[in-house]
């Protein structure tokens, strides 16, 4: 009983923050940059911050960084991309949310940095993707705890519906425990040829930040597709596709490819059907991050 009254309270939640909300049609918020203070000099101001004081589901994040994430949500702004009618009002399943500048170049060329320096020991031979663990080094695995804690301040804050109906709060984000994806929080790195077939990140939100811009490759993209499968009907479907019938040319098209400028977050949730599409010269390095929040439950003695 308990239970269902509080998951009819929790849909009453989300449809009250609905009311008015930005989330049911493609809208732009606009920009507060009241302050105008840029995340590179957020940045600086970080590094001189104290000593961690407060953990971050697994991660040591330092006050100042803790505030600067809190400070640095309030400059940004997000347009949501359905990719088809929901199925009822606030199912975000179905949309891609992009927030311009959420990581600053900076945090881009740290991440490049820190992959490119690490990414000799993941690397097989001739192979075009690359994917490089944040775990492997501490500068890389410094910036994703920024990166998170920056996102699950803007979730409370920007998209309180969101996080409510993904992780069931829209409070205390932080203090949940996280899991990630196999392999992941990581930075991709597609050379000439590397792609990601289609598939879905099967998390709660999966998060991309292209790491450069658009100009320092050719190909590549996300592609996004509205439906459960991109295979041409006349394909036999199962849910292992084989190699041959996963061949590009027995895909249908993508209904989207999305080639934002560097430091946009892209989100999306686990169900969404996307790809890395191949790059034809140039290297597109990529932030990922496909993650599950579940309740930190703290056993107790009697
Ligand atoms: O390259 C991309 O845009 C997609 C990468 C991706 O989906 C992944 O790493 O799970
Ligand atoms: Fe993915």
């Amino acid at each position: 009983m308990d239970t269902l009254l509080d998951s009819r309270d929790r849909f009453r939640h989300i449809m009250a923050n609905l009311q008015g909300s930005r989330l049911i049609s493609e809208v732009d918020q606009a920009v507060s940059r009241a302050s105008g203070t840029l995340p590179a000099e957020q940045m600086a101001a970080e590094e001189r911050g104290g000593v961690a004081s407060r953990s971050l589901a697994h991660h040591q994040v330092s006050p100042a960084d803790a505030a600067a994430a809190r400070a640095a949500t309030g400059r940004l702004t997000w347009k949501e991309l359905p990719l088809h009618e929901p199925l009822f009002d606030g199912a975000f399943g179905c949309s891609v949310f992009q927030v311009p500048t959420f990581a600053s170049e900076a945090e881009c060329e740290g991440l490049i940095a820190a992959a490119v320096k690490f990414a000799a020991l993941y690397e097989g031979k001739g192979q075009s993707l690359v994917r490089v663990p944040v775990a492997s080094n501490s500068a890389a695995r410094r910036l994703h705890s920024r990166l998170l804690e920056r996102l699950l301040s803007f979730l409370e804050s920007e998209m309180p519906a969101l996080a409510l109906s993904l992780f069931g709060q829209d409070t205390e984000l932080a203090s949940m425990n996280v899991s990630y994806s196999a392999g992941e929080p990581a930075v991709n790195i597609y050379k000439s040829g590397g792609e990601f077939k289609p598939h879905t990140d099967n998390e709660h939100l999966s998060l991309l930040i292209p790491l450069d811009g658009p100009g320092a490759f050719g190909g590549g993209g996300t592609a996004f597709w509205r439906t459960a499968t991109h295979i041409k009907p006349d394909v036999p479907y199962n849910m292992l596709l084989t190699p041959e019938q996963n061949e590009r040319n027995r895909w249908t098209p993508p209904d989207h490819c999305l080639k934002p400028a560097l430091g946009t977050a892209l989100l999306f949730g686990g169900a969404v059907l996307h790809a890395g599409l191949p790059v034809t010269w140039g290297t597109r390095p990529l932030f990922v991050m496909s993650f599950t929040l579940r309740p930190c439950f703290v056993s107790r003695e009697d």
